[in-house]
């Protein structure tokens, strides 16, 4: 209880050029109140949405779990926070996976392409985990093959059953979807180049300047709090086409 004392009354100072604490900071906050939103908006759709939204929300409440551990991480040791980063992702992506198929089960998606894209995100983290954390002499051989999985991910939602399943149900959940992939081909694109920003390897050059933790930061604001947003909006307009035609 005094720890926990301590560390809710602790200021942490943020020096003004230092990017990294300033985005935990900020991603910190932003995070909780993404979490606040989504669970309040709980009344203002049909039911059948609640679970997607609850997920949103318990994706961005992880999230602001984690960054709250990390943005003191970082504060006291200056190093990134790696394990904390991982645990977070290993808990929301395959969430975001989760909201796929809730948005496609209308159309009939069956649980085995939920789980197909829930160990594929798996080994994407893994290996990525492994290239960061444990072999990073060889980080360009874990990162090639966690890009691999990711690659399969994107294929499969932009051509492969998910998104004739998305045909099939058309009107908003169509267009959700595409909006979700967008997010999953531009959005996650994000971090293979903060991996390549923070891991030794042939590339160094090209993103060497740049902080691999700011990318990641930016990374995760744009994914968790935008992607909950996109189901927010398919729940409301769907919601509110349903209550036109009635
Ligand atoms: C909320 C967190 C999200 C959406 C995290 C997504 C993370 C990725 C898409 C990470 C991908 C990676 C590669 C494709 C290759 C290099 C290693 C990773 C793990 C950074």
């Amino acid at each position: 209880m005094k720890n926990l004392l301590l560390s809710l009354s602790f200021t942490p100072e943020i020096a003004t050029d230092d990017y990294v604490g300033f985005t935990f900071f900020v991603g910190c906050m932003a995070m909780m109140a993404a979490s606040v939103f989504f669970f309040f908006s709980m009344n203002s759709y049909d039911r059948k949405w609640r679970t997607s939204i609850l997920i949103s929300g318990l994706i961005t409440f992880i999230a602001a779990v984690h960054y709250w551990y990390m943005r003191d991480y970082w504060y006291v040791n200056g190093s990134s926070p790696t394990f904390f980063r991982y645990v977070d992702w290993i808990l929301t992506v395959p969430l975001m996976c989760v909201e796929f198929y809730l948005i496609l089960k209308v159309a009939g998606a069956k649980k085995s392409l939920m789980w197909r894209l829930i160990i594929l995100s798996v080994i994407m983290l893994v290996t990525g985990y492994f290239g960061e954390a444990v072999y990073r002499d060889q980080a360009w051989l874990w990162g090639l093959i966690s890009g691999a999985a990711y690659f399969i991910i994107v294929y499969d939602i932009w051509l492969g059953k998910a998104k004739k399943l998305a045909e099939e149900a058309g009107g908003a959940v169509l267009s959700a979807h595409k909006t979700l992939c967008w997010f999953v081909l531009v959005g996650w694109a994000i971090y293979p180049i903060g991996y390549m920003a923070g891991t030794p390897g042939w590339y160094e050059g090209i993103f060497g300047g740049l902080a691999m933790d700011v990318i990641y930061n930016i990374g995760d604001a744009v994914n968790k709090i935008g992607f909950g947003l996109v189901v927010y909006n398919l729940a409301v307009t769907a919601s509110a086409q349903r209550d036109g035609n009635s």
